[in-house]
């Protein structure tokens, strides 16, 4: 963990190649500071992050491919800080900035003053090499402190982070080639904290807070805590208006939750990935075990929250609206194809970083309809810099509004309407599907917002 001292985070983050012992398989795989996942950094709103990237990855052996959306170049490198509404320009969270191997790079974020305070994370985004580098472990929770001050049954849970990922490799436990990734059965098994099904210790009665991250690179986990409920308290790092109760969470990758989780009785507990349909099978398989014992604890849930930090948008506020579709194309035998015969498409083009696809006015409040004509699959939107407020799905207006910064568009027409205010910061960053392999085969745009 790397915590922020008198207002600055300054750390190094070395990238290179580490070996890993993770459920009785030997990974040799790149990393952040040779651990998966990367450090936690925990930092207060007004701080500063400040970051030395070391990119000590050997030099790319090829050459930048005439199609952009063909995965490459797997040792150049960059930073981005997911869903922080942070500057995307300069030295700050710009994922248009080349890594390369061999260098060092300075990376320097301030997160402002009224940031809201919840789990975010980090992980590279270079156009070519972030999915390879995700899939890998180079991914790390960002936590923002200081959420639900004043509501003691959370703040006196013991806090645990669980960084939930999908964890591949091919016979020689490495990730070097884009096929060990793509088809939809790649996934060998689940994992949290770079460990296969660890134990988790409650108390009876005991109250918990679990800060969760779907970290994995390509899909949903369906989330299943035997014989207890998943609690909601935040999503996306965005503090909730009320407790909402869960039997089972569905997490998109890129999605956070925050829960509370009660224990029952002594005894042991399965948290599983249940089956789950997104066009594929989810994977499924143990999480972790909830081993409950000792001397019970009478704690309690909160009755209430505080009402949720983000000021609803209100229809006279809209100043624009767009939609925006995701589509693809696939082979006949869908699951079983080769990547190269996939083709993965926003408002019908593949992402070309010279291009700028959307021009916002700083200052902006936008309603965005995000459409998937996709047959075969759900796809996962993520916008960077500004979080957005769901206000409708498949039509159905939401009873209440849900902020987010990534969102689950369901296959064959879904449909999500939300709303976003642009902001604070101009500068050119991105809207993509937070399936990496589907990013990194081109399903990505570029927003560019423009001080007038
Ligand atoms: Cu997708």
């Amino acid at each position: 963990m790397r915590r922020s001292v008198d207002g600055v985070l300054s750390t190094t983050l070395r990238v290179g190649y580490a070996y890993r012992q993770i459920g009785g398989v030997r990974l040799y795989v790149r990393s952040y500071e040779g651990g998966s996942p990367g450090p936690t950094l925990r930092m207060k709103p007004g701080d500063t992050l400040r970051i030395k990237l070391v990119n000590d990855l050997p030099p790319n052996r090829d050459a930048m491919p005439a199609d952009m959306s063909r995965p490459h170049q797997f040792n150049n490198t960059n930073f981005h800080f997911h869903g922080a509404h942070v500057s995307p320009s300069g030295i700050a969270d710009n994922v248009m900035r080349t890594m390369a191997p061999g260098y060092t790079y300075d990376i320097e974020i301030e997160v402002p003053d009224d940031h809201t305070s919840g789990t975010y994370w980090y992980h590279p985004h270079h156009h070519g090499s972030a999915d390879v580098q995700m899939s890998s472990g180079m991914v790390g929770a960002a936590i923002i402190e200081g959420d639900f001050a004043d509501v003691p049954e959370i703040t006196e849970a013991r806090e645990r982070l669980l960084v939930l990922s999908q964890v591949v490799h091919d016979a020689s436990g490495m990730i070097e080639d884009f096929e060990t990734l793509f088809p939809e059965t790649a996934t060998r098994f689940l994992a949290i904290n770079g460990q296969r099904r660890p134990m988790i210790a409650m108390r009876p009665g005991e109250v918990q807070r679990w800060r969760i991250l779907n970290a994995g690179y390509q899909d949903d986990m369906l989330l299943d805590l035997e014989k207890h409920d998943l609690h909601a308290i935040a999503y996306d790092g965005i503090q909730l208006g009320v407790v909402e109760p869960f039997q089972q969470l569905l997490i998109a990758p890129g999605q956070r939750v925050d829960v509370l989780v009660k224990a029952g009785p002594a005894g042991t507990y399965a948290l599983d990935a249940a089956p789950y349909d997104q066009g594929h099978p989810s994977p499924t398989g143990p999480l972790a075990r909830i081993v409950v014992s000792g001397d019970p604890m009478d704690m309690k849930l909160p009755a209430a929250l505080p009402p949720q930090p983000l000021e609803s948008i209100r229809d006279a506020e809209i100043t624009n609206r767009r939609t925006v579709v995701f589509s693809a194309t696939a082979p006949e035998a869908d699951a079983a194809g080769h990547w190269q015969e996939f083709g993965f498409f926003i408002d019908g083009k593949k992402f070309d970083p010279r291009r700028i696809d959307h021009r916002v006015e700083l200052g902006a409040v936008e309603e965005w309809t995000i459409v998937n004509t996709h047959e075969h699959d759900d796809h996962v939107f993520h916008i960077h810099t500004n979080p957005f407020e769901v206000v409708s799905i498949n039509g159905k207006p939401l009873a209440v509004p849900q902020w987010r910064d990534t969102v689950i568009v369901e296959r064959k027409g879904g449909e999500v309407v939300f709303r976003s205010r642009f902001l604070d910061f101009t500068g050119v960053y991105m809207v993509h599907c937070h399936m990496m392999n589907h990013e990194e085969m081109g399903m990505m745009q570029t927003v560019e917002v423009y001080q007038p």
